[in-house]
């Protein structure tokens, strides 16, 4: 494969803002009167902020009007601002950044394709807007992962076609968008719940552009 460019899902791939969502919805759902555990949280990953909610309310078993669930989403969504403005680089996750120099170094265009609408506050504290060509989020797509929209946009900005192009992903919805798309997709993870991706690696640590020779 002749690569032209990385898309790169945000959260739990360049950085691990998962565990922000997770104690931001935990604070929730204990407010609200139930449990939500880790394993409750692997549903939530990569899945938009009101559909998070939904799924959140059924696992609590809770039946709310439209109205109460903006509230709710309101409520969870400035509970995790609130960690996200304190981030710093530090925590980009082990071996992103020099990943992301050399295929800088080599042409090789980047984008960030998620379906946060606070990507470009998380990017903006990590210092990493200078990696990337550009960024779509979730302020600029309609319909959520596993619809391939945010990933085929991306592509469309790069201008590059989708099969000299990978996703790398770290939730089953992302990595459904990606195939959905029709893009080769890397898993970021364990493959036992990344079963779907073209190929999984836990990190980025031991992982360079040398890889991608092999694809
Ligand atoms: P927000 P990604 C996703 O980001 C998260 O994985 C998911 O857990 C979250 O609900 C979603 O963004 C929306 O985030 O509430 O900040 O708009 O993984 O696609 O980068
Ligand atoms: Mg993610």
């Amino acid at each position: 494969m002749k690569i032209e460019a990385c898309i790169f899902d945000l959260d739990g791939v360049i950085v691990d803002t998962a565990k922000y969502h997770y104690l931001a919805w935990e604070k929730l759902a204990k407010e609200l009167g139930f449990n939500f555990s880790k394993k409750d949280n692997e549903r939530l990953k990569g899945v938009s902020r009101m559909r998070s909610l939904d799924i959140l309310l059924e696992i609590g078993n809770l039946n709310l009007n439209n109205s109460e669930k903006i509230e709710l989403a309101k409520k969870k969504n400035s509970w995790y601002v609130e960690y996200i403005s304190k981030m710093t680089p530090e925590e980009i996750l082990p071996g992103v950044v020099s990943f992301l120099k050399s295929l800088k170094d080599n042409g090789i265009k980047t984008a960030i394709g998620s379906a946060s609408k606070n990507a470009l506050t998380i990017i903006e504290r990590t210092d990493l807007l200078k990696y990337f060509d550009t960024i779509i989020d979730g302020n600029k797509v309609s319909e959520a992962k596993p619809n391939p929209e945010v990933f085929l946009k991306a592509a469309k900005e790069l201008n590059i076609k989708i099969e000299n192009s990978i996703v790398f992903e770290d939730a089953k919805a992302g990595i459904e968008a990606a195939k959905n798309g029709g893009f080769y997709c890397i898993g970021i993870g364990s493959a036992d719940i990344l079963y779907k991706a073209n190929r999984v690696i836990p990190d980025f640590k031991n992982f360079t552009i040398a890889n991608l020779a092999v694809l």
